[in-house]
């Protein structure tokens, strides 16, 4: 941990004296064995004097919550061509995350795109020799395409769609899940230019017996094993014919990063990120659910009725993950900001919701006892994060929380706390809640 990275990264806004020095770390000082779960055996008093402050809705904390200022890290970490405030989870196979703040764009810019990596990227890639394979048994005949002959017989478009892990939020599930622990950040929501799958699939011709399409990419298996290949998931006809599931080669106008997938990726906007297969030569139209790598056992999949947290659940039990549930960030200001009492809180940030629109927004100021709407803007297109704000009053001095809360057009809203625990800790759509301190 680097503390002085750390310290700049605080907001500082309406800091007026050298004596607050101090307390612009004052979220920070914290054991990280403590961030997960629940604090056990602290009061009222010893949270108090870990944060310094007060807090004036202690009266409606929830038992054992930890204070959003304990809970939060960032680590800095440098990777080619990406922002240097993104933080390594694992590095082999490499997952990168965004911290809240810097997902603060409408469009997230290419360096600010989340890594997950299942197995070993390729090292060099020559787009003028590239081509897509479409195979499969319910396909009328394999056929070949190079990036040229994609760019030149398909018509392109360009939507904003938003990614997200499938794990993102999984640090938070108790009993924990195995994998990458991502906090927050392994969303994005850049604008992805190429061509529609279904155009494609329609002119090789697909058969009637065709259930599902599945994807492979040129990255190798972790244990070298040539035979082996580290991810092969799929989505089901409907998904991939809808029009807005691409085969794309641009991020906002420029080649995908090649750790985001250069030279051609899916994007299947809304479901599990884990869809959009990276470095992609092959799509495969299948007769039966794709069953290629993660697509079995136990991987990408919730128990399909909720179980008790630790429960063990029988592989039969397990359905495959689809749309993505409602969710929303807070992306600015980033938690731990200091406020002068009597000042205006303008925050913001943006809202998801699978396959759904967002249809409202909220924020609490005192641990979701009263909420107050937010405004909430259109998306760009269809399965594009939506942008929102809300304006914070704070009544007196002391320890307060923002936490933020989407409504999904079907009427679905964010938990406060972490919902249906499940045996790979998927899908944690609990509200984002950030520290403020005003003084
Ligand atoms: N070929 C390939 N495609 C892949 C993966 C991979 O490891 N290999 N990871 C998947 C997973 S689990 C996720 S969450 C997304 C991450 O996309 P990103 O790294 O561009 O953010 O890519 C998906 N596509
Ligand atoms: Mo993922």
């Amino acid at each position: 941990m680097n503390n002085k990275i750390e310290e700049k990264g605080i907001h500082q806004l309406y800091r007026d004296d050298a004596e607050l020095a101090d307390e612009l770390i004052w979220d920070r000082k914290v054991d990280p064995a403590s961030r997960r779960g629940f604090l056990r055996n602290s009061g009222l008093l010893a949270m108090s004097a870990a944060l310094g402050a007060s807090i004036p809705f202690a009266d409606k904390m929830p038992g054992g919550l930890i204070p959003a200022a304990l809970a939060n890290t960032d680590q800095p970490f440098k990777i080619a061509g990406k922002d240097q405030g993104l933080v390594v989870l694992n590095d082999r196979p490499l997952s990168v995350e965004t911290p809240p703040h810097l997902l603060d764009d409408l469009i997230t810019p290419a360096d600010k795109i989340f890594i997950r990596n299942n197995g070993v990227p390729p090292v060099s890639v020559d787009p003028a020799t590239w081509v897509l394979n479409i195979g499969g048994e319910s396909v009328e005949s394999n056929v070949q395409f190079s990036l040229d002959q994609l760019k030149k017989e398909f018509k392109q478009y360009t939507y904003q769609l938003t990614i997200e892990c499938a794990g993102n939020g999984r640090h938070e599930f108790n009993p924990p899940a195995k994998g990458t622990q991502w906090t927050t950040g392994a969303i994005a929501s850049p604008e992805w230019t190429g061509i529609r799958l279904r155009d494609v699939l329609k002119k090789v011709g697909i058969k009637d017996d065709a259930v599902y399409v599945g994807f492979y990419g040129r990255d190798t298996h972790l244990s070298g094993n040539p035979d082996r290949v580290p991810i092969s998931r799929g989505i089901p006809m409907h998904k991939a014919l809808e029009k807005k599931t691409l085969i794309a080669w641009a991020v906002n106008g420029e080649d995908i990063p090649l750790m985001n997938g250069y030279p051609l990726r899916l994007v299947c906007g809304g479901w599990p990120a884990s869809t959009s297969g990276k470095w992609l030569e092959k799509i495969v139209v299948r007769n039966k659910i794709h069953d290629g790598e993660k697509m079995q056992g136990y991987s990408y999949k919730v128990p399909c009725n909720p179980v008790a947290p630790g429960t063990k659940v029988l592989e039969k039990e397990m359905c495959i993950i689809e749309s993505m549930p409602v969710k929303s960030l807070i992306t600015f200001p980033q938690s731990g900001l200091l406020i002068k009492l009597g000042h205006q809180l303008l925050v913001r940030g943006h809202a998801w919701a699978g396959d759904l629109k967002v249809s409202a927004m909220e924020v609490s100021i005192d641990f979701g006892v009263t909420w107050q709407p937010g405004i909430l803007q259109q998306p760009k297109n269809r399965l594009a994060w939506q942008h929102w704000s809300a304006k914070c009053d704070f009544p007196e001095k002391g320890y307060y929380e923002v936490w933020a809360r989407a409504k999904d057009s079907s009427g679905n809203k964010q938990p406060m706390v972490i919902p249906g625990w499940n045996p790979k800790g998927y899908l944690n759509n609990a509200c984002h809640r950030i520290a403020v301190k005003v003084i």
